[in-house]
């Protein structure tokens, strides 16, 4: 059984996550999408949200699974026999952090990583610049799942915070 995570922030997921996420599905018998609990930074989501939202948008892909996990990623690899991660490429400054962390994560424990690049037409997608457009009222229905979409309208529009 090859099996392999996606690990991330996730806040919230965007298409271009989405993109990594249905490609890395199709490489591997099982991909776990992981989400990392950060106590020191405070998302827009809290990761229960980031999680259903990630369900939801990758829920026509029977073998993705959605979990969490805090403290070095590679121990949880190592816990749950996972040995591979995969990781989105967008830029060169993508790139440069990347690397760095894949090298270290193989000298630490042996974990490989897979590098997905980018579509083009989701390469300049982040979720920090979703929320910033969001935030002020901008369209992001075309960058996020539609459910992502509502949720952010719901937060910055109608005032729910
Ligand atoms: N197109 C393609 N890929 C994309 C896009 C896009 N538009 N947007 C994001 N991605 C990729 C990113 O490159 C990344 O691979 C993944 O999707 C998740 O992105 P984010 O922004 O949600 O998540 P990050 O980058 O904040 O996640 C960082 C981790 C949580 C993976 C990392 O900090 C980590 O492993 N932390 C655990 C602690 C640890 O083990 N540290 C030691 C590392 S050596």
């Amino acid at each position: 059984m090859r099996r392999a995570v996606c690990p991330g922030s996730f806040d919230p997921v965007t298409n271009g996550h989405v993109d990594v996420i249905t490609r890395a599905a199709a490489l591997y018998d099982e991909l776990v999408v992981a989400v990392l609990v950060n106590p020191g930074k405070a998302g827009l989501f809290d990761v229960d949200e980031r999680m259903e939202l990630l369900r939801r948008a990758v829920e026509a892909c029977p073998n993705v699974t959605v979990t969490s996990f805090s403290g070095l990623l590679v121990d949880w690899c190592r816990s749950h026999d996972v040995p591979v991660i995969v990781k989105g490429l967008r830029a060169v400054g993508d790139f440069e952090y990347e690397l760095q962390m894949a090298q270290m994560n193989r000298e630490l424990a042996g974990i490989e990583t897979l590098f997905v690049p980018t579509a083009p037409q989701v390469g300049h997608l982040s979720s920090s610049l979703v929320k910033q457009i969001a935030r002020f009222g901008g369209d992001v229905s075309s960058l996020v799942p539609r459910a992502v979409n509502d949720r952010l309208v719901a937060r910055f529009t109608e005032g729910e915070q």
